[in-house]
Formats: structure tokens, C-alpha cells, sequence
């Protein structure tokens, strides 16, 4: 059998934890002949901690084969130590009246703690997804933390950004969602974000081509895609979970198969018009399991280069909010 690999995952206890461990569990996310080990991470305060423990007795009832241990902790250390892939989903919601600098700074402080544990603690071959918004500047926030461990390894989830986006594709098209390719996303994990209808493909087609109403696209299905979370909010009264889990498995699973082709918020290194340095969406390959080369091949027009400022220039807006952080 294969050696365990251990599997960390941060806000455990929450609604995107409970929709996510049994898939990684069931070996949805790393093969159904992969063995795995939780380490379940949940603030280290009463509620949560006995809510996870809850999950945890429902894990145990599930009686999955690939499960071989769990650890339940509050502390980082306990949670990262030797982890192979370390999923942070957990961070602090946006209270009421809470301005968004407050939040960004926060958050700031939960991913220096997490980042800085990660890079002592996991293992060698360490890989990070983050979740817990705003994931790509948190993201930025825990690789600033890392000595050992290399930026590559940290990377931010657009993935449901990009499965939101091929869906409504696929509607409107009326076509199956395995017709819709090269959907990508890139920039921030907010309704700034672009979705690149551009060079996306209907049945092997240009989609706009295919669509046939710019007007359509510009106005109606970019707005859609970005405030989609909006309105799942608005529809269930609670934000999306499943979808957002589910979109975890597909960016880990993605990562770990070479070939893979897939939206991942990763530094940018000044690609596609980004400022050097910001966690932004775009398309990577997958070579080896766990690392990735960025496809760089897509020439961007001008509408294309103007959404791009944008979700840029609200990247560079949250890293100038924390920069005191990183220092
Ligand atoms: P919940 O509030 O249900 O769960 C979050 C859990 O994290 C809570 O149980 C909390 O106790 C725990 N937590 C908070 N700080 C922690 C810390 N320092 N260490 C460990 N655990 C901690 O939120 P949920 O619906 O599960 O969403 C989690 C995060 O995902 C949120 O930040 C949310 O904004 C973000 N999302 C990101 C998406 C994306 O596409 N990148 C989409 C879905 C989701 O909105």
C-alpha cells in the first residue's frame, strides 16, 4: 500500500470543512488508492473545538477505508507538523461594519501564524491552497512567511471562479459542461475578477464566436460569474459551501495530475500585466504531481488588458493595505 499523506486542513469545523473532508477522505481528491491522515486545525476556543470533534465522530462513522488517522487541534503546529498539503480554509468573516482594511489586517495576522508555522513545521514537500478570504492577498501573506519552503508552493483557489464560469457558458450555449475549455480565470477572488471569455472554447469553437453577443458577455455573463457568491448568499442565506469545496478537491486533484490544465491564483512574477509579487488567478499546467508551470501563450486584447488593470490594481490595493505586516 501506499505511504499516508497527510492532509491539514485549517477551519475544520466550518461549512466548507464539513462539505470537503469526506471527499478527501473518500479519495476524491487524491486517488482512491491514496491513503490519508486528517489534521484538523479549529480555533482553540470551546464551540468549534467540540463541533470538530462532532465531525470527527461522523468521519470515523463514515468507515473509509483510505482514512488511516486524524489529529484534532487548536494548535498550528500540532495541525502543519509534517503535512503534505496544508488547505487553509479557515480565517475570520467580515463582521457587521467591519471595514474591509480591518479585515484584510485580521487576517493578516492569522496567515503570518500560519504561514510562518507552516514553513517550520510541514513537510519538505509541502504544498499550500488557500481558501479563507481574501485568500489571494492571505495567500501572499503566509508564502512572505516562508524561508524553507518556495513561493510555487503557495497558491490561492479561482477554481470556483473558473467551474462558475464554464457553467454559465454551458447554459447559454446549451451545450454540455465537457464542451466548455480554456475558461480561465485570472486575477483577484472578487467580483474584479476576469473571466477570460476570450479565448475561451465551445465544441473546440471560439465561445464568443459561438455565443455570438458580445454585449451578452461584456455585461451580463462577467458580472454573473463575479457575484455569483453574492448571490448564493442571497439565495440559501448562507454562502456557498459545497461548491467551494468541491472546487478545492478539483484545484488539489488538478495539481497533483500532470497535464492538468486550470485556473490557480499564484505569484504573479509580473505575468499577463500583473504587478511582481501579487497572488493573482491565471492558467498553469501541471508537470510533476504537486508543481506547475504558468501558460503564458494567451495574448490579451484590449477589452481583455482593461479587466486585468482592474482586478491588478485591487490586488495591489490590499497588498499596500497590509505591507506594514510583511515588513
Ligand atoms: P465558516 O465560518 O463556516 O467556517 C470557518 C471556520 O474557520 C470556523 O469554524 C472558524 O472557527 C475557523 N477559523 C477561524 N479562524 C481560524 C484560525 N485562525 N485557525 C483555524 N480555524 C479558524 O466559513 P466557511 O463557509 O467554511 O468559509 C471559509 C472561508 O472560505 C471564508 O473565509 C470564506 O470567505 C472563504 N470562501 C472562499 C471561496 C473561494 O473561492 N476562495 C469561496 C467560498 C468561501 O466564501
Amino acid at each position: 500500500a501506499k505511504p499516508p499523506i497527510r492532509v491539514a486542513v485549517t477551519g475544520a469545523a466550518g461549512n466548507i470543512g464539513y462539505a470537503l473532508l469526506f471527499r478527501i477522505a473518500s479519495g476524491a481528491m487524491l486517488g482512491p488508492d491514496q491513503p490519508v491522515i486528517l489534521q484538523l486545525l479549529e480555533i482553540p476556543v470551546e464551540g468549534p473545538q467540540k463541533a470538530l470533534k462532532g465531525v470527527a465522530m461522523e468521519l470515523e462513522d463514515c468507515a473509509f477505508p483510505l482514512l488511516q488517522d486524524m489529529v484534532l487541534t487548536g494548535d498550528p503546529n500540532e495541525a502543519f507538523r509534517d503535512a503534505n498539503w496544508c488547505l487553509l480554509v479557515g480565517s475570520k468573516p467580515r463582521g457587521p461594519g467591519m471595514e474591509r482594511a480591518d479585515l484584510l489586517k485580521d487576517n493578516g495576522k492569522i496567515f503570518i501564524a500560519q504561514g510562518k508555522a507552516i514553513d517550520e513545521v510541514a513537510a519538505d514537500d509541502a504544498r499550500i491552497a488557500v481558501v479563507g478570504n481574501p485568500c489571494n492577498t492571505n495567500c501572499m501573506i503566509a508564502a512572505s512567511q516562508a524561508k524553507r519552503l518556495t513561493a510555487d508552493r503557495f497558491t490561492a483557489m479561482v477554481r470556483l471562479d473558473e467551474n462558475r464560469g464554464r457553467a454559465q457558458l454551458a447554459k447559454k450555449a446549451g451545450v454540455s459542461i465537457n464542451d466548455v475549455s480554456e475558461l480561465f480565470i485570472y486575477g483577484n477572488h472578487s467580483p474584479t475578477m476576469f473571466a477570460d471569455f476570450t479565448h475561451a472554447k465551445i465544441g473546440g469553437k471560439s465561445a464568443a464566436e459561438v455565443i455570438g453577443d458580445q454585449a451578452w458577455l461584456e455585461n451580463e455573463y462577467l458580472p454573473t460569474v463575479g457575484k455569483r457568491g453574492a448571490a448564493i448568499i442571497d439565495a440559501r442565506g448562507q454562502s456557498s459551501a459545497a461548491s467551494a469545496a468541491n472546487a478545492l478537491i478539483d484545484h488539489v486533484r488538478d495539481l497533483v495530475t500532470p497535464g492538468a490544465v486550470h485556473s490557480v491564483a499564484v505569484n504573479s512574477e509580473g505575468r499577463y500585466g500583473f504587478a511582481d509579487g501579487v497572488w493573482a488567478g491565471m492558467p498553469v499546467r501541471t508537470t510533476t504531481p504537486g508543481s506547475y508551470e504558468v501558460v503564458t501563450s494567451y495574448e490579451m486584447d484590449d477589452f481583455a488588458k482593461s479587466k486585468i488593470k482592474i482586478t491588478n490594481d485591487e490586488l495591489v490595493g490590499e497588498r499596500d493595505t497590509i505591507k506594514d505586516m510583511l515588513a
